[in-house]
């Protein structure tokens, strides 16, 4: 009986009195206490009637508990599928019924809008709020505290992440055992993480970066993690002394520098920062070396993929670069027209081919066959070029694609909304540069004829279709969109209008 990823992440702390999580509070959780509590969540998940393969829709806040739901669903053989606690109603509805979620576990505050929507599917719902409490650990607490691990394959699926379309709904990116497993094994080979290293955990763990960047490299190397309920300059302040290693979005960065405490005594006990999710500005970089003497490492990586691209963690450490392919990672840069191999130092698109690229999209097969190549090559939609050491840069995006502070946005989900609002005849959404967010969200209107769309009204509609990151921060009206010959709506002008709209003081 084996399950790989259990086993590898999990399984082998087991009796470890080692610290795995240190919360802000002082409270320290041990692999022993957390494995007990993964081990009765298990009981409990069993206990509802799910069977190996189901998935388990998950929106609850940041906690250690929340983090042992997703290890006791590895050690059930179930399919987390992390949701972020920022998506509305209208979202869930879609995500749970798109991945037919057998159980569904959120906030309390959340049960009654998501209940109605699990019993049209049969499904179940449990809470568990953001202290940890609720009906899922209510019924841990009398489950025994170890469970008789779930036989799975490499090849099984253990997570599904929903990652949205240019065009159309958003797509559950299905993720095996072995996808994960071997992503974590290499970054933490590659970073040089030990049982030393103590991980300062900001992020959120709804998405990769922080679920299982952050998360599993810790578990392969046996470290701990400072687990914060999420990025408080103060507290991270406090903590870094103590901490050896942090990842972040590049957001992380500009705010730690935009504050005087931040200093090279500050940053001192460390010994690495990651940057990823959205580009490091190599000004930011460079800023990052002044102020500290340290070279931030940036990597570069996607849902569907994992991490692809890394800095090394000895050699040079390249600003404006994601740095080479992982180890066991292929990567070439194509011609978006005809899908050749382009020579070194031409911009094309990015592929990559490993054991860190997914199955595919869930009950999707022509938007699985639109990316993912026959031969293994998954195409991107990132632009990107390789240079003569080695490097590769990303220089854009193929992909109709807005990333604020970490978050993207898909265009297109929000000109939907837009387009059906009272006065408006159509939209552009375009992304234009952020001090904080590296990126926000303008929503370009035209007119109905005869019309003034009340763009007060429109930022109150867009709340219920719509999470937060994902509202524009600003809204224009103008008479017309530019297009080009063919019609289509020429953005990169409209990006190129706007480009000063957050960014002067
Ligand atoms: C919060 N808000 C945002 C964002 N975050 N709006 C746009 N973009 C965002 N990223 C909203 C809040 O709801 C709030 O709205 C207002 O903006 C100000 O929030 P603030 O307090 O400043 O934000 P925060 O709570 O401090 O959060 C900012 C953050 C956070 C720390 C940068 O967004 C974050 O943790 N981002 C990381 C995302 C991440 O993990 N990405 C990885 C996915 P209001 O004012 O109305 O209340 S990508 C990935 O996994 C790939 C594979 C990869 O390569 O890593
Ligand atoms: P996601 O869909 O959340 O997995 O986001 C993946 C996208 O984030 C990639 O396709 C890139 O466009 C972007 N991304 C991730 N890491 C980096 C990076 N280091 N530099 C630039 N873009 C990045």
């Amino acid at each position: 009986m084996a399950n790989p990823l259990y086993d590898n992440l999990f399984g082998k702390h087991a009796g470890r009195d080692a610290p795995f999580l240190h919360l802000v509070d002082g409270t320290v959780i041990s692999y022993r206490d957390f494995l007990a509590q993964t081990a009765q969540l298990a009981h409990v998940l069993t206990g509802l009637g799910l069977s190996p393969g189901e998935r388990v829709a998950v929106q609850v806040h940041k906690s250690p508990q929340a983090l042992a739901l997703c290890a006791a669903c590895a050690q059930a053989g179930l399919v987390f599928l992390p949701l972020n606690t920022a998506y509305t109603t209208d979202e869930l509805t879609y995500f749970i019924e798109n991945s037919g979620a057998a159980l569904v576990v959120c906030d309390a505050g959340k049960t009654a809008s998501l209940t109605p929507v699990a019993a049209g599917l049969g499904a179940k719902v449990e809470t568990l709020n953001a202290d940890g409490g609720g009906s899922l650990t209510d019924k841990a607490a009398a489950a025994p505290d170890s469970f008789d691990t779930v036989a799975r394959n490499a090849d099984d699926l253990a997570a599904f992440l929903y990652t949205s379309g240019t065009t159309g709904r958003s797509k559950g990116a299905m993720l095996t055992q072995s996808n994960l497993l071997s992503n974590a094994q290499t970054l933490a080979q590659e970073w040089q993480f030990s049982a030393d290293d103590v991980l300062l955990h900001a992020l959120p763990i709804f998405h990769t970066h922080g679920l299982f960047v952050a998360t599993n490299v810790t578990l392969v190397a046996g470290g701990s993690m400072i687990f914060m309920p999420g990025f408080d300059l103060d507290e991270i302040l406090a903590q870094m002394p103590r901490a050896t290693s942090m990842m972040g979005v590049p957001t992380f960065y500009t705010r730690l520098l935009d504050d005087a405490r931040f200093t090279k005594e500050a940053a001192a006990h460390m010994r690495l920062f990651i940057s990823g999710s959205a580009p490091l500005l190599a000004e930011t970089h460079v800023q990052f070396e002044t102020r500290t003497g340290q070279r931030i490492l940036e990597r570069y990586g996607m849902t569907e993929t994992n991490m692809n691209t890394s800095n090394p963690y000895a050699g040079e450490r390249r600003a404006g670069t994601v740095g080479f392919p992982l180890p066991g990672v292929e990567l070439k840069i194509t011609n978006p027209e005809t899908g050749e191999t382009l020579p070194q130092g031409e911009v094309g698109v990015i592929e990559v081919r490993g054991p860190n690229v997914f199955k595919g999209y869930w009950q999707m097969p022509e938007k699985t066959a639109d990316e993912l190549r026959a031969d293994g090559f998954f195409i991107t939609g990132d632009l990107g070029v390789i240079d003569e050491a080695g490097y590769v840069s990303i220089v854009g995006r193929g992909k109709d694609l807005i990333i604020s502070g970490g978050y993207n946005i898909y265009p297109k989900e929000v000109e939907l909304v837009l387009d059906e609002q009272g006065g408006v005849l159509e939209s552009a959404v375009i992304g234009v540069p952020h001090p904080d967010f590296g990126e926000t969200v303008v929503g370009v209107l035209v007119a109905q004829p005869g019309q003034s769309p009340d763009t007060d009204a429109i930022m109150e509609a867009v709340k219920g279709p719509l999470a937060r990151f994902k509202h524009p921060r600003r809204l224009v009206v103008v008479d017309s969109l530019p297009r080009n010959t063919m019609g289509k709506v020429q953005k990169n002008l409209l990006r190129d209008a706007y480009k000063d709209m957050f960014m002067l003081a």
